[in-house]
């Protein structure tokens, strides 16, 4: 009998004793992630093995003392206690503020199995319970997700049917990438990456003859195994280029009348603006130049050869994590529009070839097991990194996607999966707003930053304590997760912290529909098997599935070519757009009148980028990509992440022309600051990276010198620096990549970081009062 776990960053294989297991590669996947060999080891450290109540709330009562989140010690109780003093909270914050006074966090990725993902879970408990304040739209790509089904398709339709890596080995000629095909990236599919392609798609391009550019203010993210162009340009200034280039394909008459006229709508109005005709400056590549830093001869060169060949352009999903995010994929699809070549074989646009395993895949997309979350009769929602502006400001109004719409007051936000000390920008001010908020509960597995600053902790299990299903659209393999371990301490899944919840609160029934663990899991299983048939997979009895341990769902000789119907046939395969065309210049989006999110793509100023006069006082743009060695925060303990800090903290790399300045060498202790905030990193001087141009990975756990009020971050967690404001009016998406910093040399002896604390915990054991 095979046994397997399965990750966001792949399958493993269960070896050795039942007593003493130990995780191996998966030995069907041709480039397996490292990320889950550490897994084990890191499973029984830091964790959360009793649940915990904040001593203020012991003392006196539900509510008190918010600002002492973080000071405070934990006194770990038994479950009952626990239990019943968070469905007091819950029950009475209902009755006395309404259910549009509970936040549902829980934005973050917890872990692959598809029943016991916590997102899941609580939102399925919250509608239970009556409904919650939700959130909409992701992190990933706030902007991309609004503004892309107004003129392609939804993200999640694009992503599924990305022209595959075989098609365009045979028929890609130029291959030009902004932000590159971050390999490291794709280790990673949300709920599984059972076959990792990326690499060797990139490698038998390569092999094939394709030519790759990746312009990119870093050198990194596109190895193919043979040299490739970089052209350096300055961050968040991509829309500049893609003008650039765009207007060099028009003057040279070279862009696709025909396909503007047949398979798009309002050319003529962006021609208008590119041209310059209204506001007098055409865009051309010297101006192009001046804003993106790249030569102008290189901008028009550039341009020649990709009207001169098959022409893939990819976008990096980090350019629309900006201020003005849209704009970058608005101008890509219009570039490539110009070129005719969307819906041919090797041509078009891509929107995040490695951002994560699943771009280019051609595997069958079906619905697979979904725990499904049931219904909210809450209205209010936020975007979902409008997090802090919702606490902050209750009662105070906000636009998104064409509408008004007013934050309600939250008096109890309930988080179960994700990290937002890690995730969200601008922490100072998160960190303010939350210590107003009188309730938090948590159910995590480590002592992570969010789990520190809660007023109730639920210890919850991990993956490799619990029987599981891992599924992801178009991934290749269905594989049954079975428990490789006992749970640490007294952790329990969070469906069972759920149901304790909802029966205290008198909606178990409708929580569980009568199912506990097992029969959900095979209810799960065998509920997506006539889905599975519509898709033409057959699916095995769920007997036959949990003894083989997985099924292969590949169907031999399948690919993509992104958008061939529509331009097979564009009346019978019209785009869900307005006009069914793809829509270079949108009524709709022009019709919501922002001046942040114009009727076609522009050229818009970030609130702040090197070209702004933010850069004369801090004058280098800091770039926080996702890190190389786990998924966010996760595992950030784990000996694979620690061996990739320099003296127990992150690495914030700087080109030498940048280091000398500041008299900086590898191993030096850092300050990376601006008025937002500042953290401690160890500098490591590389030349691969554009000059003015810094970079720190995300996935530090917070770590603040104190509590009480914050002044810097120990360990280089980039997100004290970040900002927190919408990309537009229109997505209100994340700006984390819009970011300028200085870094200066630390003096003297820092503060030391070799691991991750505990916080301070009374151990004496509480027992319910009833
Ligand atoms: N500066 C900057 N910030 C960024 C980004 C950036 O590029 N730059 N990227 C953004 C993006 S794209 C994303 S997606 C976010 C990531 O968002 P995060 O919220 O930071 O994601 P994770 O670290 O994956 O958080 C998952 C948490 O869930 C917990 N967990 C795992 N499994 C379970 C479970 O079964 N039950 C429970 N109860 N808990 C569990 C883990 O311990 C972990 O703390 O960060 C965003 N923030
Ligand atoms: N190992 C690992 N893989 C992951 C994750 C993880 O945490 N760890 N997270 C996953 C998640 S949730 C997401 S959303 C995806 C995110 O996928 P992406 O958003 O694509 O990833 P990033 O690493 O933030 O950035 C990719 C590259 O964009 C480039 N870049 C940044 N700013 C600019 C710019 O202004 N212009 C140009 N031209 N290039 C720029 C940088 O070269 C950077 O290396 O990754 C997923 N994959
Ligand atoms: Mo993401």
């Amino acid at each position: 009998m095979a046994r397997f776990t399965s990750t966001h960053w792949g399958v493993y294989e269960v070896l050795g004793d039942a007593d003493d297991p130990v995780l191996g590669p998966f030995r069907r996947d041709p480039d397996p992630s490292p990320i889950g060999l550490s897994m084990l080891e890191a499973s029984t450290r830091l964790r959360v093995e009793q649940p915990c109540v904040r001593k203020s709330w012991i003392e006196q009562g539900i509510g008190a003392s918010p600002h002492l989140r973080g000071v405070d010690p934990f006194v770990q109780v038994d479950w009952d206690y626990a239990l019943d003093l968070a469905a007091q909270a819950l029950s009475r914050t209902i009755s006395q503020h309404g259910k549009q006074a509970i936040f549902g966090g829980s934005y973050g990725w917890s872990s692959a199995g598809r029943f016991h993902h916590a997102q899941s879970q609580i939102h399925r408990f919250l509608n239970a319970a009556g409904g919650y304040v939700r959130h909409v739209d992701s992190y990933s790509l706030g902007a991309a997700r609004v503004l892309m089904p107004h003129i392609v398709a939804p993200m999640d339709d694009l992503m599924a049917r990305h022209t595959s890596w075989d098609v365009m080995s045979e028929h890609t000629e130029l291959f030009v990438a902004f932000g590159g095909v971050p390999a490291k990236n794709a280790q990673v599919n949300p709920g599984g990456a059972s076959e990792h392609l990326v690499s060797g798609g990139l490698a038998n391009m390569a092999r094939a003859g394709v030519r790759f550019v990746n312009i990119s203010p870093m050198r990194a993210n596109l190895e193919t195994g043979k040299a490739f162009e970089w052209i350096k340009i300055r961050p968040n200034t991509d829309t500049a280029m893609m003008l650039g280039l765009a207007f060099c394909i028009h003057a040279a008459g070279r862009h696709d009348k025909d396909f503007l006229q047949r398979y798009c709508t309002g050319f003529e109005r962006f021609e208008t603006y590119l041209l310059g005709n209204q506001d007098g400056q055409p865009k051309d590549p010297r101006w192009a130049s001046a804003i993106c830093g790249v030569p102008a001869t290189v901008i028009e060169d550039l341009a020649t050869r990709m009207a001169n060949s098959r022409t893939m352009i990819n976008v990096s999903w980090a350019i629309q994590r900006a201020h003005r995010g849209e704009q970058p994929y608005w101008m890509v699809v219009t570039l490539a529009a110009m070129l005719g070549q969307i819906g041919l074989p090797g041509g078009g646009f891509g929107v995040g070839y490695g951002a994560m395993n699943m771009m280019g895949m051609a595997n069958p997309k079906f619905g697979g097991p979904t725990l499904p979350q049931g219904q909210s009769n809450v209205r209010e929602f936020i975007p979902v990194a409008r997090i802090t502006d919702l606490l902050e400001k209750p009662g105070e109004s906000f636009q998104y996607n064409g509408s008004t719409h007013t934050y309600p007051k939250i008096e109890l936000i309930y988080w179960a999966g994700g990290n937002p000390f890690h995730h969200h920008q601008d922490l100072r001010r998160l960190i303010g707003a939350w210590k107003k908020v009188p309730s938090v509960l948590v159910n995590e597995q480590f002592w992570t930053p969010n789990a520190k600053l809660a007023d109730i902790v639920f210890p919850a299990t991990t993956t490799l304590e619990r029987d599981d299903i891992g599924f992801s659209s178009v991934d290749r393999y269905m594989i049954a997760m079975r428990k490789v371990i006992e749970p640490c301490g007294q952790a329990r899944d969070d469906f069972d912290i759920f149901r304790a919840l909802a029966r205290r609160l008198g909606c178990e029934q409708i929580f569980t529909e009568g199912r506990d663990a097992s029969q959900w899991i095979r209810f799960l299983y065998e509920d997506s098997i006539v889905r599975a048939k519509a898709a033409n997979v057959t699916l095995p009895s769920f007997e036959t599935f949990w003894e083989q341990g997985l099924v292969d769902l590949a169907k031999p000789g399948q690919y993509n070519i992104m958008l061939e119907d529509f331009r097979k046939d564009p009346d019978v395969n019209r785009l869900n757009t307005p006009s069914g065309k793809l829509e270079i210049f949108s009524e709709r989006i022009a019709s919501f009148g922002y001046e942040d999110c114009p009727g076609h793509a522009v050229w818009l100023e970030p609130v702040e980028w090197l070209g702004s006069e933010t850069a004369r006082r801090w004058p280098l743009h800091l770039v926080s990509d996702q890190p190389k060695a786990k998924l966010h925060s996760q595992l950030d303990h784990s000996k694979l992440s620690q061996a990739t800090k320099l003296n127990g903290r992150e690495r914030l790399e700087i080109n030498p022309v940048d280091a000398i300045a500041r008299g900086l060498e590898t191993g030096d202790t850092v300050w990376v600051m601006n008025e937002r905030g500042k953290c401690l990193a160890t500098a490591v001087v590389t030349d691969e990276l554009a000059e003015s141009v810094v970079k720190l990975s995300t996935g530090a756990w917070f770590d603040p010198d104190n509590w009480m009020s914050v002044e810097y971050d120990k360990h280089g967690n980039p997100n004290i620096l970040t900002p927190d404001i919408g990309s537009s009016q229109l997505s209100q998406g994340c700006s984390a990549h819009t970011c300028l910093v200085d870094v200066q040399k630390f003096e003297g002896e820092p503060p030391d970081v070799t691991a991750y604390r505990l916080p301070d915990i009374i151990r004496q054991a509480m027992v319910a009062p009833g």
